[in-house]
C-alpha cells in the first residue's frame, strides 16, 4: 500500500462530531464477542500507559469514559465506544508491558493483532507514542505488521505537555524521515496532550473524516 494522501480536514466537522454523545458500547475479552462489523471504526493502540484511554476521554470531553490508570496494562479488554451512531472508537489493550503473567500478556497482544488485521470496518489505527520516549522496537514491529496487513495508520505523539518544544520538534523530524515513510502511514503525525488538549481540534477533524455523515435534521412537522 502506498502512502496515503491527506485531505485538509474541517475543524468544524470534528468539533460537531465530538461534541455529540459518546457511549460505552461494550468491552470484550475475545474477538468472537465483538458486535457484527457495521459502523466505521478507529482504533487506538500503543504501549501500555502511553495514554490511549486518556486520549479517548480528551477527544470526547468525558473524563471517565475510558478508564485510565497509573498502572500500565490497565485496559485489558477491547473497549468499544459509540460516537453519535456515526463511528466506533476502539480502546485497545496496551502492548509492550503489563504487570501480568507473560502468557496472559502474549494472549492480549495476539488478540489485538487479530483485531487490527481482521476487522473489516477498521478504517484507521492510531498508533500512540509517548513523546518523552519516542518509538520503541515494539512500535516499529507493530507498524510493520500494520503495513503488511494493509491497515492504514497514523502516528500520534502523546503527553506533549511533558516535553520541551525543541525536543518535540526533533522527535517529529525523526519520525517524518523514518516511520512515516512506512507502507500504510499517513504522512502527518499528530502531536497531542490529553492534559492541555493540545492538538485535539486537528485530531478530531481528521478522525471525523472517517465517520458516517450526520443524519439530516428531522423534517419539521409544522408544514
Ligand atoms: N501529563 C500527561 N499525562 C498523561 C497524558 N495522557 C495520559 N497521561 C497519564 O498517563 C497515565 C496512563 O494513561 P492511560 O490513558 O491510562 O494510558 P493507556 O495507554 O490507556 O494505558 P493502558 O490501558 O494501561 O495500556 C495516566 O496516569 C494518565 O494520567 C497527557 O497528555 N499528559
Ligand atoms: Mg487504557
Amino acid at each position: 500500500m502506498a502512502s496515503l494522501a491527506e485531505a485538509a480536514p474541517d475543524l468544524a466537522d470534528g468539533h460537531r462530531l465530538f461534541s455529540q454523545d459518546c457511549q460505552f458500547l461494550l468491552g470484550v475479552a475475545e474477538l468472537a464477542q465483538l458486535p457484527p462489523a457495521s459502523l466505521p471504526e478507529v482504533a487506538f493502540a500503543g504501549r501500555s500507559n502511553v495514554g490511549k484511554s486518556s486520549l479517548i476521554n480528551a477527544l470526547t470531553g468525558r473524563r471517565q469514559l475510558a478508564r485510565t490508570s497509573n498502572t500500565p496494562g490497565r485496559t485489558q479488554q477491547i473497549n468499544l465506544f459509540d460516537l453519535a451512531g456515526r463511528m466506533i472508537l476502539v480502546d485497545l489493550p496496551g502492548y509492550g508491558f503489563a504487570k501480568a503473567p507473560k502468557p496472559e500478556v502474549e494472549r492480549w497482544q495476539a488478540r489485538m493483532r487479530d483485531y487490527l488485521r481482521g476487522r473489516p470496518t477498521l478504517r484507521l489505527a492510531c498508533i500512540l507514542i509517548d513523546a518523552r520516549h519516542g518509538p520503541k522496537p515494539i512500535d516499529e514491529a507493530m507498524l510493520t505488521m500494520l503495513g503488511e496487513a494493509a491497515v492504514a495508520f497514523r502516528l500520534i505523539l502523546t503527553k506533549a505537555d511533558l516535553v520541551k518544544p525543541a525536543a518535540l520538534e526533533a522527535l517529529s523530524d525523526r519520525l517524518q524521515t523514518a516511520l512515516l515513510r512506512k507502507s500504510g502511514a499517513y504522512p502527518d503525525l499528530s502531536v497531542t496532550s490529553a492534559r492541555t488538549d493540545a492538538g485535539m481540534d486537528e485530531l478530531k477533524a481528521m478522525l471525523a473524516t472517517f465517520a458516517l455523515p450526520a443524519a439530516p435534521p428531522a423534517a419539521s412537522s409544522a408544514d
